[in-house]
C-alpha cells in the first residue's frame, strides 16, 4: 500500500473515578488516534491506530505530545516515501528512529488496521487467535482508605470480572491485599501492579504478600533492574511478572534466560506494535513462560485490539481487558462489554471497531492532518 493520508485526532475523555498507580492520580486521559488513508490496489482503505502514551512521562519515557511531535518530524514522513508499504515492514522504515515504541505502534497499528480491511481479515485471525472471547480482568487503583477499596472491589467482583489486580506501593501493599483476601475469600485471582515503586531493600516488605497466593506480583522494581528483578525472584513465593522493563523481544529473551520474569505483561504499545508483542507471545510460549495482556486505559479501539492479541494461545492468565465503562462513561467507540467475565474478540475486518465520528464530535476531539 501507499499512504496518502494521515490524521492525528485528539480528544479529552474523563475517567468514571480518578485512577491512581504509584507514580500518578489520572481523572482524565488525553487520547490520539490516527487515522491513516491508503491506496492498496487502487482501492481506498482507512486504518485506525490508537496512541497509548500517558500526558506525562511517568510510567516509560513517552508522553502523548511526544509521540505526536516524533510522528509529524520522522515517522510520519518516512512511511509516506514507502510505495510498497505492509504492516509487516512499518517496524523495518522506522528503526533508524531510536525509541518512541508508542508512536511507532499506533502508526503500525492504523497500517495493519486498514491492511486487513482492505482483506476482509480480522486482527484475531491475523494474529494466530485461537478463542472466540478472552477472560476480563480488572486494574484497581490505590484508594485512600481500606473500606473504599472493599467497595470498589466488591462492585467490580459484582460486575463479573474474572481477576483483580490491585496496585500497590510503599504503605499500600500488604494492608489492602490481607483486607481483600479477607472479605472476598481466597477463591478470588489476585495479582498486584507496584509499577516500579520498590528496591531491593524493600526485600522483606514483598516478602510479606507471598502468604495471599497472589497469582503473581507485577513490576516490583525499576525499569531497568532486570538482574535485580531475578534476584529478588529467588526470594519470593509469589511470581515475579515484568511489565515496564520488557520493552523488545530481546528484552523479553533477556528477562526470560537471567529468570527475571517468571510471566510477562504483554503490552503492545510498550514493545513497538502487536507483530513485536506477538513476537514475545511466541518466545515466551516457547520457553514456557505464560502472558498476559496488560493495558494502558485505552478506548474500545485498543481494548478491542488487545482482545484479539489475548485470543492467541499462550495468552493463558486474564489480561487487563476490561469494558469501556470502567474507565469511561461514553467511549469513542460502541462500547466493548464485559459479560460474565469475558471480552468477545470481534470477527469483523482489522480492528473491528472504530472510532464513531459523531461520538468524536460530541466529545469535543479535534482532528488535523499530518503533512505526508
Ligand atoms: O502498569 O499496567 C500498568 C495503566 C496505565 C499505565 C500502566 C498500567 C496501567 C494499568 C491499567 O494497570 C490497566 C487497564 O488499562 O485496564
Ligand atoms: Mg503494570
Amino acid at each position: 500500500m501507499k499512504l496518502t493520508a494521515m490524521r492525528l485526532h485528539r480528544v479529552d475523555l474523563p475517567l468514571v473515578s480518578p485512577f491512581t498507580t504509584s507514580f500518578s492520580t489520572q481523572t482524565v486521559r488525553h487520547v490520539m488516534l490516527v487515522e491513516v488513508t491508503a491506496d492498496v490496489d487502487g482501492h481506498e482503505v482507512t486504518g485506525w491506530g490508537e496512541n497509548v502514551a500517558m500526558s506525562d512521562p511517568l510510567y516509560s519515557a513517552e508522553h502523548v505530545d511526544g509521540c505526536e511531535e516524533v510522528i509529524r518530524r520522522w515517522l510520519a514522513p518516512t512511511l509516506a516515501g514507502v510505495g510498497d508499504l505492509t504492516a509487516e515492514t512499518v517496524g523495518h522504515h522506522l528503526r533508524h528512529v531510536v525509541g518512541h515504541p508508542m508512536a511507532k505502534a499506533s502508526l503500525e497499528m492504523a497500517v495493519l488496521d486498514a491492511q486487513l480491511r482492505a482483506r476482509g481479515q480480522s486482527f484475531g485471525e491475523y494474529l494466530g487467535g485461537t478463542t472466540a472471547s478472552v477472560p476480563s480482568g480488572v486494574s484497581v487503583g490505590i484508594h485512600d482508605t481500606v473500606p473504599a477499596l472493599l467497595d470498589a472491589v466488591r462492585g467490580y467482583l459484582e460486575e463479573g470480572y474474572a481477576r483483580i489486580k490491585l496496585k500497590i506501593k510503599p504503605g499500600w501493599d500488604a494492608l489492602p491485599v490481607r483486607a481483600v483476601r479477607r472479605e472476598f475469600g481466597d477463591d478470588v485471582l489476585l495479582q498486584v501492579d507496584a509499577n516500579a515503586a520498590y528496591g531491593l531493600a524493600d526485600t522483606a516488605t514483598l516478602r510479606a504478600l507471598d502468604e495471599f497466593d497472589l497469582l503473581l506480583i507485577e513490576q516490583p522494581l525499576a525499569e531497568d533492574d532486570l538482574r535485580q528483578h531475578a534476584v529478588l525472584a529467588t526470594r519470593l513465593r509469589t511470581p515475579v511478572c515484568l511489565d515496564e522493563s520488557i520493552v523488545s523481544a530481546r528484552s523479553a529473551a533477556d528477562a526470560i534466560v537471567m529468570g527475571a520474569a517468571q510471566v510477562i505483561n504483554v503490552k503492545p504499545g510498550r514493545v513497538g506494535g502487536y507483530l513485536e508483542a506477538a513476537r514475545i507471545h511466541d518466545l515466551a510460549r516457547a520457553h514456557g513462560i505464560p502472558v498476559w495482556c496488560g493495558g494502558m486505559l485505552e478506548t474500545g479501539l485498543g481494548r478491542s485490539a488487545n482482545a484479539a492479541l489475548a485470543s492467541l494461545p499462550g495468552f493463558t492468565l486474564p489480561g487487563d481487558i476490561s469494558g469501556s465503562n470502567r474507565f469511561y462513561r461514553d467511549d469513542i467507540t460502541t462500547p466493548v462489554e464485559m459479560h460474565d467475565g469475558r471480552v468477545a474478540v470481534t470477527t469483523q475486518p482489522g480492528v473491528g471497531l472504530e472510532p464513531d465520528r459523531e461520538r468524536l464530535a460530541r466529545l469535543g476531539a479535534t482532528s488535523a492532518e499530518v503533512a505526508l
